[in-house]
């Protein structure tokens, strides 16, 4: 037990970024516009009408925040790579203002001590591959992800040992092409989105992302052949409402099937589950060429947590599902957070790591995203602002079950990286909720300013690291 654990801190504290919500530079270096420039240049597709034009300079401001990182003894740190960045038409010539600003990130990050962990496609696809054909709807969108991907292998594959393709695939073709919240905005609902049909195109936009994961891992396993690659899938926990009921059950894990096993399944087991094709009538298929071609190709499994919810079966034959967070007797699943969507539930994270390792026989698991808004921390005064005493708690208590995952359940955890680095741009809710351990000031010039969060990882991570390096001494 205390090996494992010994051996998982020397790789702790880690962090994580996404390029949209922190670059910024949107108009610079040759970048040309993304989905969610578009998206969240319309009218009231945000809250307040926030953008990424600037976000957290992080453009501008990289050797800053990555000195803040050396500072605080990160060990790792994840961010994704802006796709018109680098090709600029989505496809065909290489920016090389692009490849050199990834570059000069990566090399400031290195010479920190810092690992790069790289995710190719953070929700920012090319504005102009969805007006050629649509985006993730059509399936040419496999031919030019493989070619970025692999223009990104070969620019920093040298350096670079740790990649995934996509980040929660479930949640952009289902925010994006369901609900309509994300880009590029698409649902049925004709008062509130573009045209589009909620129950389709989800799906549609998860087969090709299958494929174009596929492909781009085939180029990886050439290009980059001492790499390790993976998608990462995101999912709250589904916890029957009634444990005790075999329809509470089946509708629970239903929901953890069509989060994560539409995913994953098609890559360690050969085929979506039978309960996605029983839900999308218009599912495509898998030829035996195309099953090959997924088989094995998540070297770890890189999962993004948050959150629990109960689930209860609906619906005309009872076969969708309802996620609430409260039980009947009017008991919450745990303590909200400042987002709707996110209440405290660490049970729910232990759960989520063991359902993981049981399906897809015990998996290297490894947390790429796990973190907390903070109640009303945009209208607490600076600088009482940095006290976030409830993102502790939040941590404290799910890297605990981590750890009982870990030690009592045999879970093969090898890694977990802390959302967010810095508060930026939270999608659709742009500044109004943050997630970072870093405070940004943005009415006053981008400050950053260390949240407590920031220093108790630091701190728990760096001591009990010192402990055990004294031990082994
Ligand atoms: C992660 O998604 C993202 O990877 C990251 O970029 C983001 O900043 C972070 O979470 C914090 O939110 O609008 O009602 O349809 C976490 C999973 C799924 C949570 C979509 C929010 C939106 C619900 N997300 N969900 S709704």
């Amino acid at each position: 037990g205390t090996n494992l654990v010994s051996e998982l801190l020397k790789h702790y504290p880690n962090e994580t970024t996404a390029a949209y919500q922190v670059e910024g530079a949107a108009g610079e270096g040759g970048r040309s516009a993304s989905i969610w420039d578009t998206f969240s240049h319309l009218p009231g597709k945000t809250h307040k009408g926030d953008t990424g034009d600037i976000a957290d300079d992080f453009y501008h401001r990289f050797h800053g925040d990555i000195q803040l990182m050396k500072e605080l003894g990160m060990a790792k740190f994840r961010l994704s790579i802006s796709w018109s960045r680098v090709l600029p038409e989505g496809t065909g010539e290489v920016n090389e203002e692009g490849i050199a600003f990834y570059n000069q990130v990566i090399d400031a990050l290195l010479a920190a001590g810092i690992e790069p962990f790289i995710t190719l496609y953070h929700w920012d696809l090319p504005q102009r591959l969805a007006d050629q054909y649509g985006g993730w709807l059509s399936a040419l969108v496999a031919f030019d992800f493989a070619a970025y991907a692999d223009v990104c292998f070969k620019a920093f594959g040298d350096r670079v040992k740790y990649w995934t393709t996509f980040n929660e695939p479930y949640t952009f073709c289902t925010v994006g092409y369901g609900a309509g919240i994300h880009a590029p905005g698409r649902c049925s609902d004709r008062k509130r989105c573009a045209e589009g049909d909620s129950e389709v195109e989800p799906w549609t936009c998860t087969h090709n992302v299958l494929l174009a994961h596929a492909s781009a891992v085939a180029r990886f396993r050439k290009t980059v052949p001492d790499g390790r690659i993976s998608m990462n899938l995101n999912a709250e926990w589904a916890e029957p409402l009634n444990p005790k009921s075999a329809a509470d059950k089946d509708a629970a894990e239903r929901h953890m099937e069509w989060q994560i096993g539409a995913y994953a399944d098609p890559i360690f087991r050969g085929d979506y589950p039978e309960s996605v094709k029983a839900r999308v009538p218009t599912l495509q298929t898998f030829t035996e060429a195309d099953k090959a071609a997924l088989k094995d190709t998540m070297d770890y499994f890189a999962f993004n947590h948050y959150t629990s919810k109960y689930a209860t079966p609906t619906g005309d034959n009872q076969e969708e599902v309802a996620v609430l967070t409260v039980r009947p007797d009017g008991e919450h699943i745990g303590v909200q957070a400042d987002s709707d969507w996110l209440w405290v539930v660490p049970w729910g994270f232990r759960r989520c790591l063991n359902w993981i390792d049981h399906r897809y026989s015990h998996p290297t698991i490894i947390v790429t995203e796990n973190g907390v808004d903070v109640p009303h921390e945009e209208t607490i005064p600076y600088p009482q602002v940095l006290n976030d005493h409830f993102r502790v708690d939040y941590f404290q208590s799910y890297l605990s079950e981590a750890v009982k995952a870990v030690e009592e359940d045999g879970v093969d955890l090898q890694g977990y990286f802390a959302w967010s680095q810095l508060d930026n741009l939270e999608w659709a809710e742009g500044f109004s909720q943050r997630f970072g351990i870093v405070h940004v000031d943005f009415k006053h010039e981008l400050k950053r300013s260390l949240k407590y969060s920031a220093m108790w990882l630091a701190e728990f991570f760096g001591t009990s690291r010192q402990g055990q390096d004294a031990e082994a001494e």
